[in-house]
């Protein structure tokens, strides 16, 4: 099929001023009644075109009369009707069947209860509609359904009427007077244990909010409804939002493809990321669930107020709103920490996904399939470009272009040429080639180096940008990257100096073209630059400076996010050149890294989460995405080379931060999370010195009392193969784990991953036997994250094993998930992404495998990602 093209889009002819929907709940066979009342627009003699897939088709009114058949025609994407000019009242009657719908788009079957996912386009699947995200109408909506087993009936928007009918049946109504798409639409039916409370916002409102949760759930809710609270109280305070309707509701999910969505006053969650208490949840679900929770309920302003045109606008309510969930965790947490979190995690995914076949443009210009646009690249770049503008402009500039842009276009469809519109009229800075950011795809790679005239006192910093092809955009634009410099002195003391007239220790140099010169005056010594300050632009940097001016900057710089950076810069260049050095020749260059991990890790001992993220390498996926012809095993073996180092040399004080037992109730702040962070970290070093601190993490193991600690014992013990009693410490804790889980599937996920990412010999057959367990269950997209996408994206080594046996254990899931659930399987598939970057040997075995997944006639879905991998 012809790709879907930005140019071609054209507004719809047809404009909805009411929907009103009834629903006739059955598992087998649900009836929908939507009626829609609306009229002509322009365009005399255009078909009114619904979408619809996978209905039956029951029944079409018109203004009062059945439609005869020749006034409409049904294709295979949905109904085109002859409509007469004016306003019209279309009545369609459609049957679905939720309990076979296990794509999990559009209305199904979680755990005996009734869901919707209608983003991007499950709306069509419950009936005919104009699917498209800027046609808007306020909702009504009529349950029906057997009272015992769905005691409640949600929709979006306001309560309305409900009631009895019958003895055995009942009913409820929802009224949602914002104007929505239809891909904001949600019903949930089922039973519930109900978690409530209220937030009484800025006007003064009291709005009850409710978390509805699987039975026996009630006990985890408290921290989502916490997290709801923070973010209605933060997105009032930072960015002057409001909530706009009389009720807030959250329901969770067990089977759901995503994290999380954001459906108009109820949003529906992957249960994943509702559920906690300090018994089941590592800190690292409480995090997810703080900044998911955020993340949906500020999509209410950005994305459900005001939406996208079209779906090339993704980004206009994904960068926005993943940019406000980050900077609410950094108000929330530590500012340093989220950052540098949010950084590894854009380099990990973003810039793998930009640097190969998949990689595509923030705003594209074009897609194959809507569902596989939803990527690293429009959610964490599309962020990063906000963060850019942002400081582009200047704070007061960038608040004032977002009020615009919330006055301007509240209640409409919008693009992301609105979007800069509104900030262009609040600053005196051109930003018309920032736009160039959202149509160009590639990261940068931005080059510095410099002189320094002790007699003019002047150090003129040459940068230079370069970005390299990608799939159908062979020449690049030079795009403009603001990049927060400072200079220090060979002792590491940061300079005051001059740039453009002004005089600061930090400078804003923005490079706009390929090559540009900025010349620093009042420079009292030779400097050594620091580019790059807070991650100010989304590229990679080649900083031109030698290891001795990095450990200079580790150390001196004030900048905790800067120092992280430093060190994590040295440890790049080391663990490359140790990969392909064997020979004992880098002790010298291992020892100074040591060193200044030791010294930067006993400054930072008050703040434990920092120490911990000074203590951790840049991960294997991360190390290859610059090479060619790579093997990951040699860059697993040097990061264990490198960690033995350290481990060693810090030995006592990390077993002492082992030993260090918390007592009292469980604290989920980020504080108490920095310390079992650090604990984490610890037990993780120690393990690369294998079998002698085995027994000791395997101790940890039994008497750790939070699920943080478990999980990082249990994934230390992972990567311990002794030939003796320290081999069975891990199989021992696994049955223990287990014989106390086995019936909370969330916390079962969690065995499921640390064996999917250990590195071992019997890896193979351990994950052939987690498959053939009965609660491997295909049909849950938790479950088989936790096997095929913890093994292929987050166990490297394994997934790429030179036989090739990774790349087929990957493939037979995706042949097996992909009737059943096209997103989850194309999800899976983007784990070939960077097939080409590997050696020869991997090659030839990945490209089996994809050859094999390309004769398979496999879904839509899947087949855009394996075709463009391919291609
Ligand atoms: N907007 C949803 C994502 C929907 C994904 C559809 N394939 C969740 C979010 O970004 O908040
Ligand atoms: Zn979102």
């Amino acid at each position: 099929p012809p790709p879907v093209r930005l140019v071609d889009y054209r507004p719809y002819p047809f404009a909805l001023d009411h929907v009103n929907l009834e629903f006739f709940l059955e598992p087998s066979k649900t009836r929908v009644r939507n009626k829609m009342t609306g009229r002509r627009v322009f365009g005399e003699h255009a078909l009114m075109n619904l979408h619809g897939e996978n209905l039956k088709l029951i029944s079409i009114a018109l203004n009062g009369h059945i439609l005869p058949e020749n006034q409409y025609e049904q294709t295979d994407e949905g109904l085109n009707i002859h409509m007469p000019a004016g306003e019209f009242c279309l009545e369609i009657e459609t049957e679905i069947s939720p309990e076979e719908n296990t794509q999990l788009s559009g209305l199904y079957m979680s755990g005996g209860r009734f869901c919707t996912q209608c983003e991007a386009e499950g709306f069509r699947r419950i009936t005919f509609y104009p699917d498209r995200p800027d046609v808007l109408a306020p909702f009504d909506v009529r349950m029906e359904a057997n009272k015992e087993k769905y005691p409640y009936l949600l929709s979006n928007g306001n309560p309305g009427k409900s009631g009895d009918i019958g003895t055995d049946r009942h009913y409820a109504e929802w009224s949602d007077p914002h104007p929505k798409p239809s891909y904001l639409f949600a019903l949930v039916a089922g039973d519930f244990d109900v978690y409530t409370d209220s937030f009484t916002t800025m006007s003064g409102k009291e709005t009850p909010l409710a978390i509805y949760v699987d039975k026996g759930d009630y006990d985890r809710c408290a921290y989502a409804m916490d997290s709801l609270k923070r973010s209605m109280s933060w997105d009032e305070d930072v960015f002057g939002r409001e909530y706009d309707l009389d009720v807030f509701n959250i329901v969770a999910v067990r089977d759901f493809n995503f994290g999380a969505m954001e459906n108009k006053g109820l949003n529906i969650f992957n249960a994943a990321y509702v559920l906690a208490d300090g018994k089941t949840a590592t800190d690292a679900d409480f995090e997810a669930i703080e900044s998911i929770v955020a993340h949906e309920y500020f999509h209410n302003w950005t994305g459900n107020r005001i939406t996208c045109r079209d779906w090339f606008q993704l980004c206009l309510k994904e960068g926005l709103t993943v940019y406000r969930d980050q900077e609410f965790s950094a108000d929330m947490r530590s500012r340093a920490v989220t950052r540098i979190k949010d950084v590894i995690r854009l380099r990990a995914r973003q810039f793998s996904e930009d640097g190969g076949p998949l990689a595509h443009s923030v705003r594209p210009d074009e897609y194959a399939r809507i569902d596989n646009l939803y990527t690293a690249t429009v959610y964490e770049k599309g962020a990063e470009l906000i963060r850019m503008l942002r400081t582009l402009i200047g704070d007061t500039a960038f608040f004032a272009g977002l009020n615009r842009y919330f006055d301007t276009y509240d209640g409409q469809a919008a693009t992301i040429e609105d979007f800069l519109n509104s900030f262009q009229l609040s600053t005196s800075e051109n930003i018309k080639e920032f736009a160039n950011w959202y149509s160009q795809s590639g990261t940068p790679v931005v080059t510095a180096s410099g002189v320094y005239d002790s007699i003019a006192r002047t150090y003129t910093l040459t940068v230079g940008q370069r970005t390299e092809p990608t799939p159908g955009q062979p020449d690049k634009l030079a795009l403009p990257i603001p990049l927060r410099t400072a200079l220090f002195s060979n002792k590491g003391r940061r300079l005051s100096t001059k740039l453009n007239g002004e005089i600061n220790d930090e400078h804003l140099v923005v490079l706009r073209d390929f090559e540009q010169v900025f010349v620093f005056t009042d420079v009292s010594s030779a400097p050594i630059h620091s580019l790059n300050r807070g991650f100010s632009a989304p590229i990679k940097l080649k900083d031109g400076l030698n290891d001795a001016n990095r450990s200079t900057l580790a150390a001196a710089d004030n900048d905790p996010f800067a120092q992280w950076e430093g060190l994590q810069t040295l440890a790049r260049g080391l663990l490359i050149d140790l990969a392909s050095n064997e020979d004992g020749s880098m002790n010298d260059r291992i020892h100074a890294f040591v060193d200044a991990i030791d010294e930067a890790f006993t400054a930072a001992i008050d703040d434990p989460a920092f120490a911990s993220l000074i203590l951790r390498l840049p991960s294997v996926g991360e190390l290859i995405q610059d090479q060619n012809a790579s093997d990951p095993s040699k860059f697993h073996a040097a990061r264990l080379t490198l960690k033995r180092a350290i481990a060693r040399h810090i030995e006592n004080s990390l077993v002492a931060t082992i030993q260090n037992q918390e007592t009292g109730p469980f604290d989920p702040s980020a504080s108490a999370a920095g310390r079992r962070a650090l604990k984490a970290t610890a037990i993780d070093l120690l393990s690369s010195l294998q079998n002698e601190h085995a027994q000791r993490i395997s101790d940890n193991f039994h008497s750790a009392t939070t699920m943080t600690e478990i999980l990082a014992s249990m994934n230390a013990l992972g990567n311990i193969e002794g030939g003796g009693a320290e081999g069975e410490l891990f199989d021992n804790a696994l049955t223990v784990f287990e014989e106390k889980w086995k019936d909370s599937a969330l916390v079962m996920d969690k065995w499921y991953s640390v064996q999917a990412m250990s590195v071992r010999s019997d890896l193979r057959a351990r994950l052939q036997r987690l498959c053939a367990r009965t609660d491997f269950d295909l049909k849950n997209p938790n479950r088989v994250r936790a096997v095929a996408a913890a093994f292929a994206m987050n166990n490297p080594v394994a997934f790429h094993a030179p036989d090739g046996w990774g790349y087929e254990f990957l493939t037979d899931i995706i042949l097996k998930v992909d009737g059943l659930n096209p997103a989850l399987s194309a999800r899976l598939a983007t784990a070939f992404e960077n097939w080409r970057r590997f050696s020869s040997d991997r090659q030839i075995h990945a490209e089996k495998q994809l050859r094999r997944l390309d004769d398979a006639n496999l879904s839509k879905n899947a087949q855009d990602i394996i075709t463009r991998a391919l291609a």
